[in-house]
């Protein structure tokens, strides 16, 4: 837990060679160390939230740069304390300069996440607008980032207050019923599994809201499936621009998954290249294999790869009839072993080559149209893994609460699995320890924010 009462600095901008690098200040002292190392014709604590032109000095005088001072007095911040920012050009000598003078003022340099630990504390947001903030500086591409941030204002707080609201009125309506019988009207057995089944449609419709928007989190998953020797690992090398996976002539190469996140135009894309699916008899021959199709079945969609040299051959039947879903698209590979041709199956088929990269360009705009249709524009809710972990939790109470009803008919333990499932709604809302909350989220912020 870092002491408030320091005044901090960090560095917001990335370190590196930059046109701007900007420090921040939070803090009592922040006042002071305009006074000590800013110097300018206006003065800008009498020009609060504007920018002021002016002069860097080290503590021991020396010029270090002509740079922007804004200055943020407490509460109308970022942490609702005095903060001054420096906006200045992109030296490390000038970041070093400032930052040791600071140190020597007695400042201290941030904790990671301090400045939105402080602005939390200060009522300034919200945790769930903080997790936003985090998911928002981990996002790689622009429509995670456009994400994060459409998610940090479309209201996951409200929808969790919501659903808190509903477990708090079902616990008050079960625990007056069995504490006090004669006051307050009993209700049939019918009568609580209708109540609680009203909250369970709820925590799914939640739940359902996030699943939507976990591509954008985490990425559309797009499995790599198909007959031994049919290219996979090749396909998945030339998405990536690289040789990550291993390649050989020999049929049953690869045999563990590995999987790569992509920005697809900004549409973030985890390929998952794994073994050639095929039958040995009656089972599916290795354990290799049952892994690729349980991910092919899970992912978001299915590239479904034959050798088109070769043709279709009953082993591409026979891999494509383990699944039980419709590969997205059907690509006939090592086009530039064989000209136009053909192939005795259904549905549209594209044909590329992995040596030339020929197609290849083809199937990622169709991955693209196929990512944009798939996002979700609206009602967005992006979680972060706690905020989901703690959701299944209470979900998991909730079905303790419908077992109890359904096979006792025990009240008593339905309704302490009710009083469990708003606890961990409780936690989830963070009204636990300070303390853990710094643990929890702001200790994984970088050192600026
Ligand atoms: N000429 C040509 N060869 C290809 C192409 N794609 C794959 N190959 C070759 O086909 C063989 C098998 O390729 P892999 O990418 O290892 O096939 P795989 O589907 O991953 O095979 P398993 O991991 O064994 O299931 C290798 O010799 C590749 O060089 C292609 O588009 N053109
Ligand atoms: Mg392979």
């Amino acid at each position: 837990m870092p002491d408030l009462s320091d005044t901090i600095f960090g560095e917001m901008t990335y370190p590196g060679r930059s046109a701007m690098r900007s420090v921040r200040v939070s803090g009592r002292r922040a006042g002071k160390v305009l006074e000590r190392l800013f110097s300018s014709k206006t003065d800008p604590l009498e020009k609060p939230r504007s920018a002021v032109k002016g002069f860097l000095k080290s503590i021991d005088g020396l010029l270090l740069d002509s740079v922007v001072a804004i200055a943020f007095p407490a509460p109308d911040s970022f942490t609702g304390e005095d903060c001054v920012e420096f906006h200045c050009h992109g030296s490390e000598g000038v970041i070093r300069g400032l930052c040791s003078s600071l140190s020597s003022m007695g400042l201290r340099q941030a904790l990671r996440g301090e400045f939105s630990y402080r602005a939390f504390l200060a009522g300034k947001i919200t945790t769930e607008e903080a997790e936003s903030l985090a998911v928002l500086i981990q996002a790689e591409t622009a429509i995670e980032a456009h994400a994060a941030a459409a998610s940090s204002s479309s209201g996951v707080h409200k929808r969790f207050v919501l659903l808190r609201e509903k477990i708090l009125d079902l616990r008050a309506k079960w625990e007056a019923r069995i504490d006090f019988p004669e006051d307050v009207p009993q209700a049939g057995s019918k009568q609580w599994r209708k109540e609680l089944s009203a909250v369970f449609t709820e925590v799914g419709a939640v739940k359902e809201r996030a699943k939507r928007s976990r591509p954008v989190r985490d990425g559309f998953r797009i499995a790599i499936f198909g007959a031994p020797n049919s290219g996979k690992s090749s396909l998945f090398n030339c998405l990536l621009g690289k040789e990550r996976a291993i390649v050989t002539p020999h049929a049953g190469t690869t045999r563990d998954m590995i999987e790569e996140k992509l920005d697809i135009d900004g549409i973030p894309m985890v390929f998952q290249d794994m073994a050639g699916a095929r039958m040995h008899g009656e089972k599916i021959e290795k354990v290799g294999i049952g892994k690729a199709l349980q991910s092919a079945e899970k992912a978001d969609a299915v590239l479904f790869l034959f050798d088109g040299r070769k043709g279709w051959q009953s082993n591409d039947q026979e891999a494509l009839s383990l699944l039980s879903r419709k590969p997205f698209l059907i690509l006939a590979t090592k086009k530039d072993l064989f000209k136009k041709k053909n192939f005795n199956i259904n549905g549209k088929i594209l044909e590329i080559s992995n040596k030339t990269g020929e197609g290849v360009e083809a199937l990622i705009k169709k991955l693209k149209e196929w990512g944009r249709r798939n996002l979700p524009r609206e009602g967005l809710l992006l979680l972060s893994q706690r905020q989901e972990n703690s959701l299944n939790r209470v979900e998991e109470y909730l079905r303790e609460a419908e077992k109890a009803l359904n096979i006792s008919g025990d009240e008593l333990i339905a309704a302490e699995m009710v009083k469990e499932a708003l606890f961990e709604m409780d936690r989830f809302l963070l009204s636990s320890s300070t303390e853990e909350i710094y643990d929890l989220i702001f200790s994984s912020f970088c050192v600026g924010k």
